[in-house]
């Protein structure tokens, strides 16, 4: 996958150079480049932002550098070595929710193109021109605000290149597995069996992989309620049985409507 960053602060992305990126970046599953956004203003100032029309504090990311980054990045006419256009993909608090369910669409893509504002945001007709040649979505990591687009491209990046072939070993797709199953993780331990007086639960240390199976279910679906209601919430009636029902009952926690027969 090809993958390019446009961003006034290109120093932000010093952790790409880490870890299993840095290693998909090195076996080439992952082709990055960052670019810094000034490298196509004019000016001697290298001016990338002005006053908002309308009124209102702070300034606006200027149209003009925008436009000759993406010109540069996404040529209209398909390059030599036959590539498509790019994703581009624009982080914005008024975006769509960034979901794992979009890592994986992203992980399918050829060519992702990231575009990080600054101050209070892009000119609004870089991306409406942007859409004239290429997808073009704009992305929330979540209801909180930063003060720019590299982080939320650091943590996409992340979700989306372990996603890639190859860059998590069996480990990852069993990961994936339990996260679609749409419940948090139960906790995990590791030794020493007791630690400054706190214990591991002994059902991990009884060697029943039924009992450990029931125990893992069980923690998943307490801690789910309570710190996830909307998870349970969005559970159909199919994916708790009557034990699940009964594990929630004990805790207290009041059950979703479903199928009572199941
Ligand atoms: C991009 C500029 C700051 C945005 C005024 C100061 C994502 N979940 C998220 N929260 N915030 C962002 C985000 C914030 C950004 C930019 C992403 C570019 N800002 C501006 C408009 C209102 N603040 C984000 N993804």
């Amino acid at each position: 996958m090809r993958v390019d960053i446009v961003s006034i602060f290109p120093e932000y992305f010093a952790p790409l150079d880490l870890s299993l990126i840095a290693k998909a970046r090195a076996n080439g599953t992952l082709r990055l480049a960052v670019h810094d956004l000034r490298t196509w203003t004019h000016d001697v100032h290298r001016t990338v932002d002005d006053t908002p029309y309308g009124g209102g504090p702070g300034m606006v990311m200027r149209p003009e550098p925008w436009g000759e980054a993406l010109d540069a990045l996404a040529p209209d006419e398909l390059s030599p070595d036959g590539h498509t256009l790019p994703r581009l993909l624009v982080p914005s608090p008024a975006g769509v929710p960034f979901t794992q369910a979009m890592a994986h669409e992203l992980a399918g893509e050829s060519h992702l193109l990231f575009a990080c504002g600054r101050y209070e945001g892009i000119d609004q007709r870089v991306l409406e021109h942007a859409a004239t040649r290429m997808r073009v979505t704009e992305v929330s990591l979540g209801d909180y605000v930063l003060f720019g687009g590299e982080v939320a491209v650091l943590v996409i990046l992340e979700a989306v290149t372990r996603l890639l072939p190859g860059v998590l070993g069996n480990a990852g797709s069993l990961d994936e597995e339990s996260h679609a199953h749409g419940l948090l993780e139960a906790p995990m331990y590791t030794k020493p069996s007791s630690w400054r007086g706190h214990e591991v639960p002994e059902v991990l240390r009884s060697g029943d992989h039924g009992r450990i199976a029931r125990w893992r279910r069980d923690e998943a679906l307490l801690r789910t309620a309570d710190r996830r209601p909307d998870m349970i919430a969005a559970l159909s009636a199919e994916s708790l049985d009557k034990r699940d029902r009964a594990a929630l009952e004990r805790g207290g926690f009041q059950l979703p409507p479903g199928d009572v027969a199941k």
